[in-house]
């Protein structure tokens, strides 16, 4: 893996790529999550979702890699600890499938119907895993811009957390988490880095404390947002 690889792009400034961008008639207000492996995503979406619809607004939500038939198939063979041979392009190659049946299968209709959609990880995964702390570089740069049809999240809430702690509270570790501790703490790294080149887009949050605490500080940012 060549130290020059892992460089961190998506700040919309990639050249031109062959495949068309979709037009869409978007209405809602994108949001992913991001963060290490048990940084709190879930239960933070769960929340995000109560809160949204206290405030009547609709919402949907989706998780990466998955949310489709074809796409929660390829999450089982990613996160499947017996496939131990997928190679790291295979890897890429399935990540990025998941997130082009996705947007074609249900986002992009989701984005013209809701008021809020929000994605349990999107590219930004794909460039710090794949990109960054797999060391693959300039290649997923290009393909998560070419295969993300022009969709990208109006805003990002990044749930930083040490990888020792967001890993101890993971009870079955799948293939990805089965990683050692120097892929994971690239993973922080790749993100806080990403974090610094988006600065308007990517909210860090401290998920280093209580549940409460991350919610508390969650609503505050929606509260910015709508
Ligand atoms: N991936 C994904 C790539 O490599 N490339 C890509 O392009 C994409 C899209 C997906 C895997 O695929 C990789 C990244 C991942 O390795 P996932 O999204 O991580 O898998 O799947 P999940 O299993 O849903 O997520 P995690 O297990 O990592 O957990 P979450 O969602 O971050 O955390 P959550 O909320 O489930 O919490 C885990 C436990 O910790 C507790 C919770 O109560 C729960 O028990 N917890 C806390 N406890 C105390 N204090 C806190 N602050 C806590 N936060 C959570």
């Amino acid at each position: 893996m060549a130290k020059k690889n892992r460089e961190l792009m998506i700040s919309g400034r990639g050249r031109a790529c062959s495949v068309p961008l979709i037009k869409i008639k978007k209405k809602a207000v994108f949001i992913t999550v991001e963060g290490l492996e048990g940084s709190g995503k879930s239960s933070v979406i769960e929340f995000m979702e109560k809160l949204f619809k206290q405030k009547k607004l609709s919402v949907k939500v989706f998780r990466e890699p998955g949310s489709t038939s074809v796409g929660e198939k390829i999450r089982q063979i990613l996160l499947d600890n017996k496939n131990k041979e997928l190679s790291v392009h295979t890897e890429l190659l399935l990540y990025l499938a998941a997130r082009t049946q996705l947007i074609e299968e249900k986002l992009i209709k989701a984005l013209a119907k809701y008021a809020v959609v929000v994605c349990d990880r999107f590219f930004d995964s794909t460039l710090v895993y794949q990109g960054f702390a797999l060391g693959l570089g300039e290649i997923v740069n290009k393909s998560v811009e070419m295969f993300s049809l022009g969709i990208k999240p109006d805003f990002t809430i990044y749930l930083d957390v040490a990888p020792k702690q967001g890993l101890a509270r993971i009870k079955n570790k799948d293939r990805i988490e089965e990683r050692s501790i120097v892929f994971h703490q690239r993973l922080r790294k790749g993100y806080l880095q990403l974090a610094k080149n988006n600065p308007k887009r990517i909210n860090v949050i401290n998920a280093t404390v209580s549940l409460d605490q991350i919610f508390d500080n969650v609503e505050k940012i929606i509260d910015e947002i709508l």
